[in-house]
């Protein structure tokens, strides 16, 4: 199929572009990926999931998610290239073989698509969802105020014209229920959940809406250090990592922290390039670079994952 063979990794897709792709790079590689749906959006557009991993029975997985935040363009980027990556190097590359033999990949390429199409047609800068709030002309739902974690009592706002609105109940967006509901069904098998924003160049552990340290503070704090190192070895691009609330700000309703108080150990939220020269703006120019230094650090994690 033409269209996963000449899709441009290294250009940012609109939506129809990554949709079609979501449908050919599967059917070019039926031994490899799989695609499901996993809910709606708001003004109906389908929620594509892609299961990543050669076919074996209990195998574990990693899920990771792009575009929650619709302006952060980077992000859809880079769950693209991985799932590319992914299966051009499996069979050559022992590391990444070894991967998708032992290991499943569950990637949501945009969470927010609603978001993510008003980007390209009306608002570059635009952040939440696209769903109408009663009581209130504004628009929208920041998808990452709206987990069920300390929901918005810190680093949130209860005004529906705020960039941060955490929505009128946990899990009110058609998008973070049907994320949610998928992590739940498979609780069981997942034992990673990453979540890419940008920009910032930081790693993020739980938690983010309490200064309180996880229990599980020491393990993640010395896989972050080991992953931003592994992420600077290529270009060194530098990384600051630690939890949330000590490392960006105090922010409820994040769903790292939705994800690891559900039992998902090995929680991270990445925010990419740059620092912010260009921010949300990246040019196309470094897509590759960091698409590639990204990689690096996923895949510790997901070694690890594999290892522990
Ligand atoms: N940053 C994240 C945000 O939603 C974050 C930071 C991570 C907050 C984890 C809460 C939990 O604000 C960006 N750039 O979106
Ligand atoms: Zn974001």
């Amino acid at each position: 199929n033409a269209r996963a063979i000449g899709h441009n990794y290294e250009k940012y897709n609109n939506w129809d572009t990554i949709a079609a792709w979501t449908a050919s790079i599967a059917a070019e590689n039926p031994d490899l990926v799989s695609r499901s749906q996993i809910g709606t959006t708001y003004e109906g557009r389908p929620m594509y999931l892609l299961k990543v991993g050669k076919s074996g029975s209990s195998k574990n997985a990693v899920f990771m998610d792009c575009g929650f935040h619709a302006r952060e363009w980077i992000s859809p980027a880079f769950c693209q290239w991985f799932v590319k990556e992914a299966v051009n190097k499996y069979g050559t590359d022992n590391e990444i073989t070894s991967l998708l033999n032992n290991l499943d990949f569950y990637i949501l390429p945009v969470v927010n698509i609603d978001g993510y199409v008003y980007t390209w047609t009306n608002n570059r800068m635009w952040r939440k969802t696209r769903s109408k709030n009663a009581n209130s002309n504004c628009i929208g739902t920041d998808p990452n105020r709206n987990f069920d974690a300390g929901w918005c009592t810190v680093g949130a706002s209860n005004n529906p014209c705020s960039d941060t609105y955490c929505g009128s109940v946990p899990e009110s967006e058609k998008e973070t229920k049907a994320l949610a509901d998928f992590i739940r069904s498979k609780k069981s098998t997942i034992k990673a959940y990453l979540t890419i924003h940008s920009y910032s160049q930081m790693l993020l552990f739980p938690y983010s809406y309490k200064s309180s340290l996880t229990k599980d503070h020491a393990e993640l704090n010395s896989i972050s250090k080991a992953a931003v190192n592994q992420l600077a070895s290529l270009y060194n691009t530098k990384y600051t990592y630690g939890s949330g609330a000590a490392t960006i700000y105090l922010a409820a309703g994040g769903s790292d922290d939705w994800a690891y108080d559900l039992g998902v150990k090995y929680s991270f939220t990445f925010e990419l390039r740059d620092t912010g020269r260009y921010g949300f703006a990246l040019p196309e120019s470094q897509i590759k670079a960091t698409c590639e230094e990204t990689f690096l650090a996923v895949k510790y994690i997901a070694n690890h994952v594999l290892n522990n």
